[in-house]
């Protein structure tokens, strides 16, 4: 019998309260015939030390040690585990599965890993346990491994990617296998009280009361589920990761019979879509909607694109339930929005937005800033837009998310920032890059290449900005008194001395304050010292149309390292 140990990789300060879905495919998606004992550490909920680590694989002693990464940014993490897999046990054979896999060259190359696996794990993992049985777990010729599909491993000293695997459409769109899963871990964390942590830490500035009477009476004291419908998106945005083409939409029937079970076995009152892109397949949809119209649930959708909604579309779906979707906004800026290649207008993105806030579909804005091109003006522009959709209704819950951009190796603007040097030629230095995203948050500045022509540090009270302004707006709208009286969190408490300066005033003070606070008064003179003796060149303020086609202009000298595997890093 062969031993399988699954691993998954913590990411962010705290457990994730997103099930670790990948681990649940990969583990029924091995086939059956090949005679494994599958085991599962979930390391991003437990969070063990090495020593732990190494009693667990010391206790189940496992032939192959499969690792999912889905998140690039956790590199340094999985560089450590690997290293400290093979110091203790060199026979272990490691390969990684999931998005990570982008930086393939840079995995077989730095760390310990023996194969990557590109793509979904079906049939590929199967395909490489096989003949890891066969050379008896000792793979010392590579060239036996170059006829399995969607592997990279290293021939000679070159990463070699021996091509894409065709997608298994039944097992790479698997729901997540409560029961199984739950063999090996604690699901405390992924199945969520209604009233519980997930919009705890979501609606940040809102009162939880009026998310919540949105839920119907009887499912109030009931838990939340993750469940999918789709996989992948219609579209391709200049930062996204996209390694799977196309979009593939789930048998609804088989979507039905899931939550039915769920709601029997795990008292499950609300659904939440985790898709990148839910409710494109109209025709699928509609189905959907027919079923949650009867089922008593409420349901939500944590990703859907504003061309997918109209006002029909929104009323139908808050009738069969729905009381929660975010899109991916990013920007109201259109300069910004087609820089992003998002193939949205302004006004597809404050119409989506308006038609929640009108039919009681709480939905949080989410905007990238940051990008090429984005300008103290294009940041007005979003805040003006934004601020003419504020709610009527102050019970309306009102709320934004702000990320600065992070280059994701594997997308446009990754390729980008190497083309034009912000980061460096060599391999040491995309290492070097990709490990300073560890454990870094993306509203976070540190991680930010500059793509702007302002000093880094002048960009740290954008985010307040943005937030308070927008604050300032809703005060204007609804009055002191009112907001004073309905708003209690902080930033609001904030917002409402903000108001009382001058425009100018206070986006002069907030700007100074934030870089004194962020990075000492040191740096602020600095910062107007070297603003004052630097010929600006606005190399990235006229910047106006998408990434993708300016890379494919800017010249690119392969290293050897990524002859091979170019193909798929720079995505579909
Ligand atoms: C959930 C999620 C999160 C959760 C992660 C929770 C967790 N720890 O599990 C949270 C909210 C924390 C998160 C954060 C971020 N995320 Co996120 N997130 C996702 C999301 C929506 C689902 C990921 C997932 O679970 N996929 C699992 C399933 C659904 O994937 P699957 O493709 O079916 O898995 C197959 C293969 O990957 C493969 N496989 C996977 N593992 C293994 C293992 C082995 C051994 C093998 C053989 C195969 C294999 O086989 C699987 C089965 O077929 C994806 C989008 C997506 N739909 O994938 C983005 C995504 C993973 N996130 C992404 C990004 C960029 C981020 C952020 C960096 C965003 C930001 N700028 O802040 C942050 C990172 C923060 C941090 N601290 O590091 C990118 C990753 C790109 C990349 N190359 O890294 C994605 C792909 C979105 C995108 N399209 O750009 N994210
Ligand atoms: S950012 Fe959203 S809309 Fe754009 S390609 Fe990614 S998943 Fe699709």
């Amino acid at each position: 019998m062969t031993k399988i140990l699954l691993l998954n990789i913590p990411s962010g300060p705290f457990p994730s309260d997103y099930p670790p879905v990948a681990i649940s495919r990969v583990f029924e998606g091995i086939d059956p015939s090949l005679n494994c004992d599958i085991s599962f550490f979930n390391l991003d909920y437990y969070r063990p030390s090495e020593e732990e680590i190494k009693n667990r694989i010391q206790t189940y002693s496992p032939q192959i040690i499969g690792i999912s990464a889905i998140l690039t940014p956790a590199y340094a993490y999985v560089k450590e585990l690997s290293n400290f897999i093979r110091k203790n046990f060199p026979k272990v054979v490691q390969v990684l599965g999931g998005q990570m896999a982008v930086i393939s060259n840079i995995i077989l190359l730095k760390t310990k890993i023996d194969f990557c696996v590109v793509g979904e794990s079906e049939p590929i993992f199967s395909n490489l346990i096989r003949r890891l049985q066969e050379d008896t777990f000792k793979p010392k010729n590579m060239e036996n491994y170059t006829d399995i599909k969607g592997l990279v491993l290293l021939k000679g000293n070159n990463p070699y990617f021996t091509g894409y695997e065709k997608e298994d459409f039944h097992n790479g769109m698997r729901q997540f296998n409560y029961k199984l899963i739950s063999r090996f871990t604690s699901l405390e964390n992924y199945i969520h009280k209604i009233d519980g942590q997930y919009f705890e830490v979501r609606l940040i500035n809102s009162d939880m009361s009026d998310f919540l009477n949105l839920i119907y009476q009887n499912n109030r004291n009931k838990n939340m589920a993750t469940v999918f419908a789709s996989k992948g998106c219609v579209n391709k945005c200049s930062f996204c990761h996209r390694f799977f083409k196309g979009y593939r939409v789930n048998v609804v029937d088989e979507v039905i019979d899931y939550i039915e079970n769920m709601k029997k076995d795990l008292n499950v009152g609300m659904v939440m879509f985790a898709e990148e892109n839910f409710g494109t397949h109209i025709r699928a949809t509609s189905k959907l909607m027919e079923y949650f119209k009867t089922s008593g649930l409420n349901w939500g959708a944590g990703a859907v694109r504003v061309k997918t909604v109209n006002e029909q579309i929104i009323k139908e779906w808050q009738e069969a339930g729905c009381v929660h979707i975010n899109f991916g906004i990013e920007s109201l800026s259109q300069k910004m929005l087609d820089v992003m290649e998002k193939r949205s207008t302004v006004e597809e993105n404050l119409n989506a937005i308006r038609l929640c806030y009108k039919h009681g579909v709480v939905t949080i804005p989410g905007l990238v800033i940051g990008m090429p091109g984005e300008t103290e003006e294009t940041l007005e522009e979003t805040i003006h837009n934004l601020a003419s959709v504020i709610p009527d209704d102050i019970k309306v819950t009102f709320e934004i998310y702000i990320n600065y951009v992070q280059a994701i190796p594997g997308t446009p603007i990754y390729e980008y920032a190497r083309r034009i040097g912000l980061i460096g030629p060599t391999l040491e230095d995309e290492e070097k890059y990709i490990e300073s995203l560890y454990d870094v948050d993306a509203n976070d500045l540190r991680h930010f290449l500059n793509f702007t022509d302002y000093e880094k540090e002048e960009l740290v009270y954008w985010k307040y900005y943005i937030t308070l302004e927008l604050i300032a707006a809703y005060i204007k709208k609804h009055g002191y008194i009112k907001v004073f009286k309905y708003k209690k969190t902080r930033v609001y408490r904030i917002g409402l001395i903000y108001k009382l300066l001058p425009r100018n005033i206070r986006k002069f003070l907030l700007k100074n304050l934030m870089i004194v606070k962020y990075f000492g008064i040191g740096k602020l003179i600095h910062v107007y010292k070297k603003k004052n003796l630097s010929q600006n060149t606005k190399k990235f303020k006229d910047v106006n149309r998408s990434i993708r086609k300016i890379i494919q202009e800017l010249p690119v000298t392969l290293r050897e390292d990524e002859v091979s595997t170019a193909i798929f890093k720079r995505g579909h």
